[in-house]
């Protein structure tokens, strides 16, 4: 059900601090995934808010996710970057993990870029490859728009024939091939966790249309797409997910895949935003 932490109050209350401390009004969000908070080193002039010091703000809870929301520009843009995210798996319901992009919304965002680190599902993936998002299946069991519905938030029924939009996918591929550089593309599979998904899970995943595989993403695209915010997603494949190489698997090995496709990742947004 909406809590008391994730309605409109609750929303204002949380953008007002925020614009309490920066006249920065941001009209594109980001989301930095699993050790991509070196994404944060693109804002200039960056104001840096704690979650812990905004109302209603969860925690974060998870190693390569810092807590801190950045306001500042990028090329010229005026952006807000929540450098670390919230999982469900961390015991917080969907509308809370994706709470942050409704107070994205009340600031000015009209476009939100979502990073995340996942688990290639398709075999032709390589660890370091980063692929858009051209669709997702929420496999989490849960939406972040169960409860009564906030008419000023949206609507009941969003449509999600478009959750990623063609749009800005065909602004990032256009950016990166400006690097001499193609993205993959693939389906986004969103599971709860926080066990890593087991070799069968991969093959009903991999029967089931998707790519690649995590843990966050959906319920934020959810949001996003419900209050009328178009969405890029950019996956970072951070390793081969279960049953495709004979190694267990591993938040380390994750964060290490991460830091080494860094370098590309902050050329191809720097790139991405001026097109958003
Ligand atoms: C597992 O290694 C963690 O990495 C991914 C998974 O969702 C999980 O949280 O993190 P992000 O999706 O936040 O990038």
């Amino acid at each position: 059900m909406t809590t008391t932490n994730t309605n409109a109050n609750s929303i204002r209350e949380a953008a007002d601090y925020i614009r309490s401390k920066t006249d920065i009004v941001p009209e594109i969000g980001l989301i930095l995934g699993s050790g991509l908070g070196i994404l944060a080193n693109l804002i200039e002039d960056a104001v840096s808010i704690p979650y812990e010091d905004i109302p209603h703000f969860p925690v974060s809870t998870v190693e390569g996710h810092e807590g801190e929301l950045l306001l500042g520009t990028i090329q010229g843009r005026p952006v807000v970057m929540m450098k670390g995210r919230f999982h469900m798996y961390e015991g917080y319901g969907p509308e809370v993990t994706a709470f942050p992009v409704r107070v994205m919304k009340n600031l000015g965002v009209s476009g939100l870029l979502v990073t995340n680190a996942a688990g290639g599902v398709n075999t032709s993936f390589k660890p370091g490859d980063l692929m858009l998002l051209t669709d997702h299946l929420n496999l989490t069991g849960k939406s972040p728009l169960i409860g009564p519905n906030d008419a000023s938030l949206g609507v009941r029924f969003p449509d999600m024939s478009e959750a990623y939009s063609r749009r800005l996918r065909a602004a990032a591929s256009e950016a990166a091939s400006e690097h001499d550089f193609t993205f993959r593309e693939g389906v986004y599979a969103g599971l709860l966790g926080p066990s890593y998904e087991t070799p069968a899970e991969i093959r009903m995943l991999r029967a089931l249309g998707a790519d690649a595989v995590g843990m966050s993403t959906v319920s934020e695209t959810i949001v996003a797409r419900h209050a009328g915010i178009e969405v890029l997603g950019i996956s970072c494949i951070t390793n081969m997910a279960a049953g495709i190489l004979d190694q267990p698997l591993s938040h380390e090995e994750v964060m290490e895949t991460a830091e080494m496709v860094k370098e590309k990742f902050l050329s191809l947004v720097l790139s991405i935003i001026p097109k958003m």
